[in-house]
C-alpha cells in the first residue's frame, strides 16, 4: 500500500526543510502531522514524525529557557487536593487534555497533534459535594517519560489510562506506556495485589478510559483493546469530544478512590452538610479526628455519631468504623 501523500504535505515538508528557527520547524511538523494519512502504510512515517515533533518541541523549550540560565529542570509535583489525586496518563494525542476540560474547569491546550501537553496541570472535578483532583500529563512513549510524570504516578491515588479508539496503533502505543512505567518500577493494576513480591515496585490502581468512541471503526478497535487489556483492567468507553459517557466516567473516577464522606457538627449546632471530610473506606473516629487536626486524635475525649447502625447522637468509641454519610460530633479533652 502506498502512503499517498498530498501536494500540501510536500509543501509543508519543503517549508520544514527551509525553516530556520525551532518554532518554524515545530509549526511545519505539526502541519505535516495533520496532513499525513493515518493508516497502516504510513505507520513508519508517522513514527518518524512523532520523534521529530517531540525533538522540535524540546528545542523550542530549550530556546525559551535560555535567558533563565541555571533554572534547572526541577521536578515539581502538584500537591494533592480534595478527596484524592487521579493522574490521566496515556500515549500522545489520545485525548487526555480534552478529558480534563470535560470534567473540570481547567483549560489545558487541546490540539490535533501529539506532544501538545508538556507539563502536568491540575483541575478539580466536582462529584456531588466533594471534589477530586485530576492531573493532565505529558504523553508517555517507548522512549519518553517525563521525570515528573514518573514521580507523580508513584504518589497519586489512582490512574486513568486513556486509549485512543481512533488509532490503529492503540495496542502497541498502550503497551509502550505500560512497559515504560514498569521500567521505572511502577506497575499499573486493576487492584492492589495481596502479596507484594518486590517491595520496590509501586502498584497503582488503574482503569482504562477508551476514548473517541465516536470515531470510525471504533467498535473494532475496542474489541481488540478488550482482548489485549480487558483481563488486566476495567475498560470504560467514552467520547470526550461529544461528551458521551463522560458522566459515567465522573462517577467511576470518584468511586475508584474508595473513600467515604463524613460530616461534622459542633455541640448544640446543626451539622455542616456542605464540607464533608473524605476518608479511606474503613476509617474510624481516630482517623477522622486526625484529618480534622493533627493533635485532635490525641486529645479526643468523646465522640457522638448520627448515621449508619447507631441511634442518633450515640456515644461511640475511637475505633468505631465510620460509614459514608455519617455525622460526627467530636469533643477534645
Ligand atoms: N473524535 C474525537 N476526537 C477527540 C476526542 N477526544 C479528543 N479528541 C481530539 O484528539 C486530539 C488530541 O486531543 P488532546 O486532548 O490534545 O490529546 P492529548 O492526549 O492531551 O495529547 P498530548 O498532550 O499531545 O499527549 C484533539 O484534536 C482532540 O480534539 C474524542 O472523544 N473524539
Ligand atoms: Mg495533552
Amino acid at each position: 500500500m502506498a502512503v499517498n501523500l498530498t501536494p500540501q504535505y510536500f509543501e509543508a515538508e519543503e517549508a520544514y526543510k527551509k525553516a530556520k528557527t525551532p518554532e518554524e520547524r515545530l509549526e511545519c511538523l505539526r502541519k505535516m502531522w495533520i496532513l499525513v494519512p493515518k493508516h497502516k502504510a504510513s505507520e513508519k512515517l508517522q513514527a518518524e514524525l512523532k520523534t521529530k515533533l517531540s525533538g522540535a518541541r524540546e528545542d523550542v523549550e530549550k530556546e525559551a529557557a535560555k535567558p533563565k540560565k541555571g533554572a534547572g529542570a526541577a521536578i515539581t509535583r502538584i500537591p494533592r487536593q480534595g478527596a484524592g489525586q487521579i493522574l490521566i496518563l496515556g500515549a500522545p494525542n489520545v485525548g487526555k487534555s480534552r478529558i480534563l476540560t470535560r470534567l473540570t474547569r481547567a483549560t489545558p491546550e487541546v490540539a490535533p497533534y501529539p506532544f501538545t501537553t508538556r507539563e502536568p496541570s491540575a483541575g478539580m472535578m466536582d462529584w456531588k459535594d466533594v471534589r477530586v483532583q485530576l492531573i493532565d500529563t505529558p504523553p508517555i512513549t517507548a522512549d519518553m517519560l517525563e521525570p515528573v510524570v514518573s514521580s507523580m504516578s508513584r504518589s497519586c491515588d489512582g490512574v486513568a489510562l486513556v486509549i485512543d479508539l481512533a488509532d490503529d496503533d492503540l495496542i502497541s502505543a498502550t503497551e509502550a506506556v505500560l512497559e515504560r512505567l514498569a521500567a521505572v518500577k511502577t506497575k499499573l493494576v486493576a487492584e492492589f495485589p495481596e502479596d507484594v513480591e518486590d517491595p520496590g515496585i509501586e502498584y497503582v490502581k488503574t482503569m482504562i478510559l477508551a476514548n473517541k468512541s465516536g470515531a470510525e471503526d471504533a467498535e473494532i478497535r475496542l474489541d481488540l483493546a478488550r482482548e489485549a487489556f480487558g483481563s488486566r483492567f476495567p475498560i470504560h468507553v467514552l467520547d470526550a469530544e461529544s461528551g458521551k459517557g463522560i458522566e459515567e466516567v465522573r462517577d467511576l473516577l470518584y468511586q475508584s478512590l474508595d473513600v467515604i464522606r463524613v460530616y461534622t457538627k459542633r455541640q448544640g449546632k446543626p451539622a455542616d452538610m456542605e464540607n464533608p471530610y473524605t476518608l479511606p473506606r474503613g476509617s474510624s473516629i481516630t482517623e477522622l479526628a486526625r484529618a480534622i487536626h493533627r493533635d485532635l486524635a490525641e486529645t479526643l475525649k468523646s465522640a457522638k455519631l448520627w448515621g449508619k447502625g447507631v441511634s442518633d447522637g450515640q456515644m461511640v468509641p475511637r475505633d468505631h468504623e465510620l460509614h459514608d454519610g455519617d455525622i460526627a460530633e467530636l469533643q477534645a479533652g
